[in-house]
């Protein structure tokens, strides 16, 4: 059995543990408690530690599924997840404040851990629709980069299928 990685990380509430929750073939592993940070997000629950999941490919193949926690305060975590894994995929929450400096700022990061070996999703649009998309396609353009970006929501399978697919795929072509 070939076992891959792929990461999950991004800002509080972006959507990380219900991707792996989506996507896995197994009961997946969290370490939720209740978030007491309110100032960064209200959500209920916050991951302290990781989240774990499984995709069970066909051809003996699975991917194990790992989602960082949001919080800058358990940042050292983002290293230890990386170990190994094929890439990361970075969800932005297109909700928040100010979701293209959320971008910048965990390319910044990532782009030393992974070198290049990076895709976006960018979920929640359904609750800001009036706040256009082409500000990630504009600010990655100015910024000479050129990866893969997609509106996507965690709640469904198949986007997070989506990302998945699409990291593997951009991997296979080099
Ligand atoms: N409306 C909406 N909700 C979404 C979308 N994607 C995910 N969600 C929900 O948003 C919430 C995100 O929460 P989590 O998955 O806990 O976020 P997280 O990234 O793991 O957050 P931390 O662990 O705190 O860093 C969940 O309730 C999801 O069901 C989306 O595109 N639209
Ligand atoms: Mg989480």
């Amino acid at each position: 059995m070939q076992r891959l990685k792929i990461v999950f990380s991004g800002p509080m509430g972006a959507g990380k543990t219900q991707a792996i929750a989506s996507l896995s073939d197994i009961s997946v592993v969290s370490t939720e408690v209740q978030n007491t940070d309110l100032d960064a997000h209200t959500k209920a629950l916050t991951t302290v530690g990781m989240d774990y999941g499984e995709l069970i490919l066909d051809e003996g193949t699975s991917i194990g599924l790992y989602g960082t926690p949001g919080q800058e305060r358990f940042n050292f975590i983002w290293s230890i997840l990386s170990q190994g894994a094929l890439g990361v995929i970075i969800l932005i929450d297109h909700s928040a404040a100010d979701p293209v400096q959320d971008l910048a700022y965990y390319l910044a990061t990532f782009d030393k851990i992974y070198q290049g070996r990076i895709i976006v999703g960018v979920s929640q649009v359904d609750k800001m629709p009036e706040r256009p998309f082409e500000i990630y396609r504009n600010w990655l353009e100015d910024n000479d980069r050129n990866l893969p970006i997609y509106p996507v929501d965690m709640r469904k399978k198949d986007d997070v299928l989506l990302l998945v697919e699409t990291i593997i795929t951009a991997l296979e072509q080099g």
